[in-house]
């Protein structure tokens, strides 16, 4: 069985992360989401609308996600793809290069990021709509 394991908020989860994890989960035949916690999403300077308990609810509906485990802290990524059994780590290419570390432990991949779509985005849009 091939594992794919990915990383992030996934708040006002949209169409962008849904290509997202749909196009991680063909790399493969399991995918796992690792959330960034609210107390790492601080240190991320993200504040996101949802909790992490909701994020992670979400995920848990989607189609493509089999597992869903939080994410803490920068450091965590070796020793979950360890702890996980993963071959493939998947983010999107606004990360690339940024996680090559990984390639001594699994295939590293990135993966074009959705155009037109992002959380920021549409917290941008409501907040003109609320305006008027
Ligand atoms: N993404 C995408 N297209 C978009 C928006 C997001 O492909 N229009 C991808 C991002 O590239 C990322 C994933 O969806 O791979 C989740 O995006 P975020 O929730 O913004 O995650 P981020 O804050 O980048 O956290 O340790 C890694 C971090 O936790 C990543």
């Amino acid at each position: 069985m091939k594992k794919v394991l990915t990383y992030g908020t996934f708040d006002l989860l949209h169409w962008g992360h849904v290509n997202l994890l749909k196009r991680a989960k063909d790399l493969g035949d399991h995918l796992t989401v690792a959330i960034s916690t609210d107390e790492f999403n601080k240190i991320k300077n993200k504040k996101a609308y949802h909790s992490f308990d909701n994020r992670k609810m979400i995920l848990e509906s989607i189609r493509y996600v089999d597992k869903v485990i939080p994410e803490d802290n920068w450091e965590q990524k070796i020793q979950d793809v360890i702890d996980n059994e993963i071959d493939i780590f998947v983010m999107g290419d606004d990360w690339k290069g940024h996680f090559d570390f990984l390639k001594d432990y699994c295939e590293v991949v990135y993966l074009p990021r959705t155009i037109g779509i992002s959380t920021s985005q549409i917290k941008d849009d409501l907040k003109l709509v609320k305006n008027g």
